[in-house]
Parts: structure tokens; C-alpha cells; sequence
């Protein structure tokens, strides 16, 4: 018996690994990567491959360049309708927040959601993931927080665990029932959250329906007292913590996030140094959402120079949603973060790959290419890997 025996071997192309000990892409010209029971088992130069290899099945690249899967690790992605209705008022003037305040925004939504059977909503989520699929993804976080009533929000979560089995994707979900105060609790901001943490969290921790809790930590809609509730709650529940933080105004969430080790805190254009030290030292990730800040036509840029000044991992991510980012391509999302946000393409790929991995603590797993990490890949048609965030919206060959 041979020594080396793969189930699928890729040669003729060049390796893009992102392997944290290299300092730019890790390319690997001519290379070859070999899979064995869905993990990688050997990558190198296809001229040291070892002597006595065998594979099952040999794939020739034909000079495309090979990367770890995308990961968009920041998703509303299952929601009914779409709110183009509300895109035109604030072109006309209105703002996102007197919208919101007005009853439309995430409850407009909601309503949508909540009316839509699990059918229905899994049949309007579908075409989403495979356009997020074509842009070359294979893992996807998405997070409820467009039901907000105990059927509609489990709904939302079985809807997208429904989408990684028919899609094949790697899907990890988050609960968001702090998302917004939902119409039965007008006014009853504590209730509802005690209702989140009596009624919502055990249940969705015992029955394994999320990996992640989070919260939408804003003047709009939860003060840091409550958002700290839900913190408090997850974490006995042994759920990982997330946080909206910092979109629209700076009420200290992140510094609170950090408390808690949050694995993430998203959005950050109104972060300061101090809640950039806050991360640096939690080791939390920040997660930057080039769409919501193009499509609300934000001006307050994220404090880029003081999280790379602090080592912060930045990741890059959809934040696919009817009411700020209606956007299904991580590549055109790694466009924007470059155009809008000046970051490097190195950067935005690493945004897409093992930063957004460690966004979703699963950077031992995923996003980079090296031996004993989970062999998901994509493959494009190109010859640098920087033309992913040079193109507008490039899309894989396949994942
Ligand atoms: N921040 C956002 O940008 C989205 N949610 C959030 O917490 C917006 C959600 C929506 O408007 O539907
Ligand atoms: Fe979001």
C-alpha cells in the first residue's frame, strides 16, 4: 500500500494559503493541495510532491488561483419582502432613524417575517444564499432578530440551518431577539428582555439553535443595562457573544462587549481609542460593514489606523439585510472595504478568510489554507488574488 493516499488531489494552479506565519497572501505558485477525509493533508509545491502519493481523483487547476472558502460572517439573511419603499423616502430626505422611530425599518420587516411560513421564508432566503454561494462563500453566519416573538424567531433559525443542508454551506446562526423592541412590548423595553432571557435563551441554548447571542446596542434600540442583561444571560447559557456596536452613535458597547470577551463586535464607525483598547486586550474581533456604511450613505469613517495601530483583526462582511446592506456578494463587499475604507486588498481577502474565521471563533478550522484545517476551498478565474478586491463583484469558478 502506498503511503499517501488522498481523495482529491489540486495541481496546476497557485495556492493563496493567507497562513497567518506569512506576512502578505502565502502564495504558492505551481502548487498542489491534497484532501483526505474533507481535511487538508498535504500543501506545497507540486514539484515536492512526495514519491509515493495516490489520489482518488486529481484536479487540474489550469493556472486559476485556489483559496480558503470565503466566510461572511455577518448576516441577516433569512427575513421575508424587501423595504425599497423605505430606499426611496430616505433618498427623498427621511433618515434611517426617523424612519425606525416611525414604526417602519426592522418592524416593517418583522411583520413581513412573521406572516411568512417556514416554507415561504426558506423559499425567498434561497436565491440569497446562492448568490452569496456564487461569490465564493462556503461559510455563512446568519442571525435571526426579524421575528421577535418565540415562533417567528426559532422559525428564522430553523430556516437557516434548513439553507446550509440544501446549499451545502457551513452555517452558523445568532440570536438576535434583541434586534429591536417588538410592537406587543411598546414601551416595555425591561420586559421584553426579561422575556428574551427566561423564555428564549434557554430554549434556543438547550435545543443547540444558535452558536451566538447578539444584540443591537444603540439609541434606537437596546441601552448598555440592557444589552449587559443579555450578555449575562448568554454567557451562563454558554452562548458566544456578538454585538451591533457603535453604528450610529458611540454609547460604549464595545467596551461592554469586550467585558464579556465578546468573539466580535460589528459596525464600530463611531469607535473610539478606547474601546479599540478595550478589543485589542479581549481579544475580540471587529467586524466592518462596508455595505450598511454605503447604503446609509454614512460619513463617520470606522477608526481604521487605530485598529491596525492596535492589532485589532478586522474582518469584512455582508451584513446581508433588507434595510442597510441588501447585498449578496462578499467580493463586492471586499471591493467596497477597499474603495470606501481604504483597506488593503491583503486585508479585505483576510477580512473574508481567517479574520472573518476568528470573528466566528473558528479560526483553528477554517479560513486559511494549512494541513489539518477543514478542506473547503474556492476557485477562481484569475492570476493574483488581489484582482478579488480590484474587480466590482467577482465571482468563483466553484467552491
Ligand atoms: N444594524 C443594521 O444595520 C441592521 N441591523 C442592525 O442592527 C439593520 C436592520 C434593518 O434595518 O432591517
Ligand atoms: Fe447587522
Amino acid at each position: 500500500m502506498k503511503n499517501k493516499e488522498w481523495d482529491q488531489l489540486y495541481v496546476n494552479g497557485t495556492l493563496c494559503t493567507l497562513d497567518p506565519a506569512d506576512s502578505s497572501f502565502g502564495l504558492i505558485k505551481d502548487g498542489a493541495l491534497a484532501i483526505k477525509d474533507n481535511l487538508i493533508a498535504w500543501l506545497g509545491k507540486r514539484s515536492d510532491l512526495p514519491a509515493d502519493y495516490s489520489s482518488e481523483v486529481e484536479i487540474n487547476l489550469n493556472q486559476q488561483v485556489l483559496t480558503p472558502g470565503l466566510i461572511d460572517c455577518h448576516t441577516h439573511l433569512v427575513y421575508a419582502g424587501n423595504r425599497a419603499d423605505e430606499f426611496e423616502k430616505r433618498l427623498n430626505g427621511a433618515t434611517y432613524e426617523e424612519i425606525a422611530k416611525s414604526g417602519g425599518g426592522i418592524l416593517s420587516t418583522v411583520k413581513a417575517t412573521r406572516q411568512a411560513s417556514f416554507d415561504e421564508l426558506l423559499e425567498q432566503t434561497i436565491p440569497r444564499a446562492k448568490q452569496l454561494k456564487e461569490s465564493g462563500v462556503t461559510t455563512v453566519e446568519i442571525k435571526s432578530g426579524y421575528g421577535l416573538d418565540f415562533d417567528s424567531e426559532i422559525k428564522i433559525l430553523k430556516v437557516a440551518k434548513k439553507i446550509g443542508e440544501l446549499l451545502g454551506l457551513r452555517v452558523k446562526t445568532t440570536f438576535l431577539g434583541a434586534h429591536s423592541i417588538p410592537p406587543e412590548f411598546k414601551n416595555r423595553a425591561e420586559d421584553y428582555i426579561n422575556f428574551l432571557c427566561a423564555e428564549m435563551i434557554p430554549v434556543i441554548a438547550n435545543e443547540k439553535l444558535a452558536d451566538f447571542v447578539d444584540v443591537f446596542s444603540e439609541k434606537i434600540a437596546f441601552n448598555l443595562e440592557q444589552t449587559k442583561k443579555i450578555f449575562e444571560c448568554a454567557s451562563e447559557y454558554g452562548l458566544g457573544i456578538k454585538c451591533h456596536a457603535e453604528q450610529l452613535s458611540n454609547i460604549g458597547a464595545t467596551e461592554l462587549a469586550a467585558r464579556f470577551k465578546a468573539v466580535s463586535v460589528d459596525h464600530l464607525e463611531f469607535l473610539d481609542e478606547d474601546g479599540v483598547k478595550a478589543i485589542a486586550k479581549s481579544g475580540t474581533t471587529a467586524v466592518l460593514l462596508p455595505g450598511a456604511f454605503y447604503f446609509l450613505r454614512e460619513q463617520q469613517l470606522p477608526p481604521i489606523d487605530l485598529l491596525r495601530k492596535h492589532e485589532v483583526p478586522i474582518a469584512i462582511a455582508t451584513d446581508c439585510n433588507p434595510g442597510t446592506s441588501p447585498v449578496t456578494s462578499l467580493t463586492l463587499i471586499m471591493n467596497m472595504a477597499c474603495t470606501l475604507f481604504r483597506l488593503t486588498p491583503l486585508e479585505a481577502l483576510r477580512g473574508v478568510t481567517i479574520n472573518a474565521a476568528k470573528a466566528l471563533g473558528m479560526e483553528n478550522k477554517i479560513g486559511s489554507l494549512e494541513v489539518g484545517k477543514i478542506a473547503d476551498v474556492a476557485i477562481w478565474d484569475i492570476r493574483h488574488p488581489a484582482e478579488l478586491s480590484y474587480s466590482i463583484g467577482f465571482r468563483s469558478s466553484s467552491t
